[in-house]
């Protein structure tokens, strides 16, 4: 059997009850198949960033899973859809967005998919969320870089 590995996924959603999204989202995940939730960071409050719309809110979770990069990939965009997801436009507001951001230490480049998120550290929404579970991932300079975006931690629910 292939061996766990660690991977991270970020959660967005700004329309409709987004943190309630968000949270079911987050146990969704950790219901998939070969897969377990390790940790949740906190749900933020956040203004978009290159896009339009309400406030998101957002989240990262790590998991540790055997699943393939193109299965998890697949089991995410089931998940998107469920929630009602639409794909109208780039940025468009959205009832759940779940993006991969790192699959332990896989470096993907495919017409679907890329690993690590080619953004991921140009975004507080990404890298405060993920520096609360994963210090060790984000480097004080990264946080420091993205200080300008706010973002406000919610309490628990
Ligand atoms: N997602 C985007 C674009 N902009 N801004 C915030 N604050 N949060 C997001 O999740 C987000 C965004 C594209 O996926
Ligand atoms: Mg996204
Ligand atoms: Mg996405």
């Amino acid at each position: 059997m292939r061996d766990a590995v660690t991977a991270y996924i970020a959660l967005g959603a700004n329309l409709g009850d987004a943190a309630q999204a968000v949270r079911d989202a987050i146990a969704h995940i950790g219901a998939l198949p070969q897969t377990v939730l390790v940790r949740q960071s906190s749900l933020y409050r956040t203004a978009p960033i290159d896009a339009g719309g309400p406030d998101y809110i957002n989240a990262v979770v790590e998991v540790s899973t055997r699943l393939t990069a193109p299965e998890l990939l697949a089991q995410l965009q089931r998940l998107e859809l469920q929630a009602g997801r639409e794909r109208s436009w780039r940025n468009a507001p959205r009832t759940l967005d779940l993006d991969l951001l790192l699959l332990g230490s896989a470096r993907i480049e495919s017409a679907a998919l890329t690993v690590p998120h080619p953004r991921m550290q140009q975004r507080a929404f990404v890298l405060v969320p993920l520096s609360e579970i994963a210090p060790q991932l984000v480097p004080a300079a990264q946080l420091l870089a993205v200080a300008g975006q706010t973002s406000t931690r919610l309490p628990p629910a």
